[in-house]
């Protein structure tokens, strides 16, 4: 999940104390009514969760198994020959099923001897510095409804199916997760609003939307383009630019449509020197002094 203020649907209490999840009007679950109790019940589900409880268990239903079963057998063929070599590694190691949805408590419990990152459930909206700086403890926050079966191949919101095929795949990997566990630290080390949206437009643009060259081919390791067959089979085709601190730091992007513009590292190593490096030691000021030279005109050397 990202930018979670800009895209998640609100969250309205009712009288009985369930939870109604606001859909917008473009939602393609709006005219829905039995996509729209699911996604109340699944909302009310995690949002009763407390510290120290498992995750809930979403009892999923055969349509809603379906809509996984049809992402994930057009994402096998779209990873081989569009995912960088580190995601299919992860892939390989998670070995998430094919024909029913995971409950989140599996995976965590898949990934505890891998690299002991944990799911916790996301009702909605999770505010960005505990979305950010949980990842410094390995906890991650995770939707668990599934995108509506209209649109299988795209959704404008991040899902289960994002968080578990696209981040989970990555949270297998230890290469990876250290990239997330220093923008957790990150998050935790600054103090204004600034330096955090900073960190978060960098994240969005490596963790969620990054590209790499490998092999003389682009290739994905973003989650939110690997989630998604439909974005995965274009990503190529669309403006590519160098990887960029200043740029993704301070580039707004709109989380609701395929992306416009993707910055490409020249290897997995290349990201973990350049953003890994920025995350492990950025602070308030030397943020404050980026965006000072975006400002500027200036470009930080690749
Ligand atoms: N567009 C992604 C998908 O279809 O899987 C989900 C999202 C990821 C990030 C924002 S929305
Ligand atoms: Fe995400």
């Amino acid at each position: 999940m990202f930018e979670e203020a800009q895209y998640f649907a609100p969250l309205r209490e009712r009288a009985d104390g369930t939870l109604a999840v606001e859909l917008g009007r473009g939602h393609p679950g709006f005219a829905d009514a039995d996509y729209r109790a699911r996604r109340d019940t699944l909302a009310t589900l995690a949002a009763a969760w407390r510290p120290g409880m498992p995750v809930p268990t979403a009892d999923y239903t055969d349509a809603e198994h379906a809509v996984w079963a049809a992402v994930s057998a057009a994402l096998v063929p779209l990873h081989r020959s569009h995912a960088c070599r580190e995601f299919l590694e992860g892939k390989e190691i998670l070995g998430l099923p094919h024909d029913h949805i995971p409950q989140l408590a599996e995976v965590s419990a898949t990934l505890r001897p891998l690299t002991a990152f944990t799911y916790r459930p996301a009702a909605g909206l999770v505010p960005l510095d505990l979305f950010y700086g949980s990842l410094a403890e390995r906890i991650f926050h995770s939707t668990q409804y599934v995108r509506h079966h209209s649109v299988p191949l795209y959704t404008p919101e991040p899902d289960v199916i994002h968080e578990v095929i696209g981040h989970g795949t990555t949270l297998a990997h230890p290469r990876f997760t250290a990239l997330y566990e220093l923008a957790g630290a990150a998050a935790r080390r600054v103090s204004t609003p600034e330096a955090l949206e900073f960190i978060s437009k960098v994240f969005w643009f490596t963790l969620e939307f990054g590209v790499v060259w490998q092999g003389g081919e682009l290739k994905a390791y973003g989650a939110g383009i690997l989630s998604s067959p439909g974005e995965t089979a274009e990503f190529r085709d669309i403006a590519i630019r160098p990887l960029d601190l200043v740029a993704m730091g301070t580039t707004s992007y709109d989380i609701t449509a395929y992306q416009p513009l993707l910055y490409a590292a020249e290897s997995f190593s290349h990201v973990e020197d350049v953003v890994g490096g920025f995350w492990a030691t950025c602070t308030d000021a030397s943020i404050a002094d980026l965006t000072a030279r975006s400002a500027a005109g200036l470009r930080t050397p690749a």
